[in-house]
């Protein structure tokens, strides 16, 4: 064989062969262009080697990427191997310091990794297209924009969207007016049976939060566009059927949360949080669920108040929609909810002040105006979450259920009702702490962690790093409480 060809054969099959990215992906982002661009050869297999994979998509060694044959080009991977070439310029002794971080923590606890995931999603959430060709939906005092037509318009923003992620919103919509219309004649239990008896027609009637978890599984588990579902209602994670397709997202929810004060007709609400999947898998795993809030994709409650509105977000701004009953649809009625800087409103569970630590003791004291500091707020609390928060929002103020004696960690779920509802807060202005850290930056480790929780308008918020103790306040690693 000729010893050039033979050459150019090895290098392909060591190095596999230089591509070029396509022009409009180079066009829309600029950074990629830095990179040198290689598909196939040994470096993707060997580090799929070193995962217990057959290869990996993309593998990074100093300015060249090297793509597997099977990659396509995703922008969300091709970003971050850009991130990766950046790393490798900028640490000192990259290649052993991310040697050492996957040793250490695992390839997904590896902070290279995390860096790369949050830089790519940041670029996809910022500039999903040059802000000239955004197109904004247009809402006038006489327009009526249902929410799929607003889903629809928003999706228009980001030309690689496969309309999965919209597909979640409608059927979270569906599910919404399902509940909804369950929690309406709630109030006719006494007469059609309570929970546990039996109905008029001899089925056993089921309590309004297991039958509002049953719709909400209903409504995902055959679309195709989840992977995995975890619920309040549910010890572990809730698989798609054997035999259905399934999607790239994964989905947490509080099915009916407040459900104790369905008896005395208070609002109660849904709370959802939608992330993509980082596993390669067909099925969602735990690690699908542990992300850090901030990596969240959508987020969104629904309250079944006066009226039902849903109020999401996909990270461009927090929506609200309000139920006509009339004909069944969800209209855009608050707009990109804006939270009042400060507040008028405290909401909060004085009952534990007993068991507070004297810092929250201390802080709650300014809010009340009784240290002299301020003005004292208005103190609101319904005892149910999103009632709580979403007067909030619109209002200003803050939501607090701080840790005590009895719940060291708080109430309050991490992945369910404190992190969709902190970046919809953090979308809309405010703020959300756990007293020390921002909600959407802690790393979660189980299912049903609890959190202490600070929500609501931005300087109200900051107040309570002044009275904060990082000691007691929401240590790292401790034994989560049982229900309480
Ligand atoms: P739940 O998920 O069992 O319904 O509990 C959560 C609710 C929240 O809606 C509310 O903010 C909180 O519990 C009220 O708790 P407390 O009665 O301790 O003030
Ligand atoms: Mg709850």
């Amino acid at each position: 064989m000729d010893p050039r060809r033979a050459l150019r054969r090895l290098t392909r099959l060591l190095l596999g062969e230089a591509i070029e990215l396509p022009a409009a992906m180079l066009q829309r982002y600029p950074m990629l262009r830095a990179v040198r661009w290689r598909r196939g050869g040994l470096p993707p297999r060997v580090g799929g080697w070193c995962l217990l994979r057959r290869e990996v998509q993309g593998i990074t060694l100093g300015q060249t990427v090297f793509l597997s044959t099977s990659a396509n080009f995703d922008p969300a991977l091709l970003l971050h191997e850009f991130a990766h070439v950046r790393q490798f310029a900028e640490v000192s002794a990259f290649p052993l310091r991310y040697v050492w971080q996957s040793l250490r923590h695992g390839y997904r606890g590896n902070r290279f990794e995390r860096d790369a995931d949050d830089y790519a999603a940041q670029v996809l959430g910022e500039s999903p297209l040059p802000p000239e060709a955004r197109q904004l939906v247009k809402h006038t005092a006489t327009s009526v924009v249902t929410i799929e037509r607003f889903i629809i318009e928003e999706e228009r923003n980001f030309p690689d969207a496969t309309g999965e992620l919209s597909g979640i919103l409608y059927d979270m919509a569906l599910a919404a007016k399902m509940i909804a219309n369950k929690v309406r004649s709630a109030g006719l239990a006494d007469i059609l049976g309570s929970a546990g008896a039996e109905n008029v027609q001899g089925e056993m009637q089921q309590k309004l939060d297991v039958i509002s978890n049953e719709i909400i599984v209903k409504a995902f588990d055959h679309g195709g566009r989840l992977c995995a579902m975890a619920s309040e209602e549910e010890p572990g994670i809730i698989q798609i059927p054997e035999g259905f397709r399934t999607g790239k997202y994964v989905m947490l929810f509080d099915p009916l949360d407040g459900s104790s004060n369905i008896d005395v007709n208070v609002p109660v609400g849904t709370i959802f949080s939608v992330y993509k999947k980082i596993t390669r898998g067909p099925r969602g795993e735990m690690e699908d669920m542990l992300q850090p809030g901030r990596r969240q994709v959508a987020a969104g409650y629904i309250i079944y108040g006066s009226s039902t509105m849903l109020v999401y977000t996909t990270g461009q701004g927090a929506h609200g929609f309000t139920l006509d009953p009339s004909i069944g649809e969800f209209l855009l009625s608050h707009p990109h909810i804006q939270i009042p800087n400060s507040g008028r409103y405290l909401s909060v569970n004085d009952a534990y002040e007993q068991d507070w630590p004297e810092h929250t003791r201390a802080l709650m004291r300014r809010y009340r105006g009784l240290d002299g500091q301020r003005k004292s707020l208005n103190v609101r609390y319904v005892g149910s979450l999103v009632a709580d928060f979403h007067r909030n929002l619109l209002g200003g103020g803050v939501f607090a259920y701080p840790s005590n004696t009895k719940s060291p960690r708080g109430k309050l779920r991490l992945l369910y009702e404190a992190n969709p509802l902190a970046f919809i807060v953090e979308q809309a202005g405010g703020l959300a702490t756990d007293g020390v850290r921002r909600i959407l930056d802690v790393d979660p480790t189980d299912l049903h962690q609890r959190t202490p929780l600070y929500i609501g308008s931005k300087a109200e918020v900051e107040t309570v790093a002044e009275f904060s103790a990082p000691h007691d306040e929401a240590p790292r690693r401790r034994r989560e409480d049982g229900d309480a």
